[in-house]
């Protein structure tokens, strides 16, 4: 009998600040599985399509204002609003790539000021990442890329307290569930360079995992 055949997907988690190559390296990854006749799905978080998303969607365009706390409780709507899914998904053998997840959401949020607890409750018991691959770029190197875009969260003051809550996350992250759930990814170098570290990082993952799905900081 064929051994995979009772594994669940993977569920893999990209995370890094805006420009680190994130968006770039997720959609090569699953075209890469797809071509090596896998099966593979995208998850884009924030998920603009659903009536949750458009309302994010417009708070990040500025074309809404919302309370600090309204918007992050709705970022976490939006996880939660796709976790049936994502679970169905896994079940059946599909991997699960994720262009951000709930780190984003903690660390955003913490930068603009919010307590760091606060941040992380309403996020608690989704389905928990079997990997998360934080893209890492030097400060210098980023400011060497492309200019920023129009969205909220886009500037320098916000990309730099932002880098060091994502770090206080990652702590908490090896603490709680240990420290192989948690990859940095040096960001440097060609896109073929970075997707060679990310292919020897995710190794045989994309086989399947045994076992249920765990939940986050449970
Ligand atoms: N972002 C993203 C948050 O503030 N909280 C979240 O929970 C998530 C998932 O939304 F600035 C921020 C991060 C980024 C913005 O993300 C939009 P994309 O990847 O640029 O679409
Ligand atoms: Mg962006």
């Amino acid at each position: 009998s064929d051994p995979s055949s009772s594994r669940r997907g993977a569920f893999i988690v990209f995370e890094g600040l805006d420009r680190c190559g994130k968006s770039t390296q997720v959609s090569r990854l699953v075209e890469r599985l797809e071509r090596e006749g896998r099966q593979a799905r995208l998850q884009k978080f924030p998920d603009r399509t659903t009536a949750i998303g458009k309302m994010i969607d417009a708070y990040l365009q500025s074309k809404a204002d919302m309370d600090d706390h309204a918007i992050h409780l709705l970022f976490s709507a939006n996880r939660w609003e796709c976790a049936a899914a994502i679970k169905r998904d896994l079940a059946q053998g599909i991997t699960v790539i994720a262009d951000r997840y709930a780190f984003s959401g903690i660390a955003f949020s913490a930068a603009k000021g919010l307590p760091f607890d606060f941040c992380l409750q309403p996020d608690k018991a989704l389905p928990l990442p079997d990997l998360t691959l934080y893209m890492s770029l030097p400060q210098e190197e980023a400011s060497q890329r492309s200019q920023f875009g129009e969205e909220r969260y886009e500037t320098m003051t916000m990309q730099q307290a932002t880098r060091e809550q994502f770090g206080l996350v990652a702590q908490e992250v090896k603490r709680i569930h240990g420290e192989y759930r948690w990859t940095e990814v040096d960001a440097r170098g060609t896109i073929e360079e970075v997707e060679e570290r990310i292919r020897g990082l995710i190794g045989d993952l994309i086989e399947g995992v045994d076992g249920e799905i765990s939940q986050l900081w449970v």
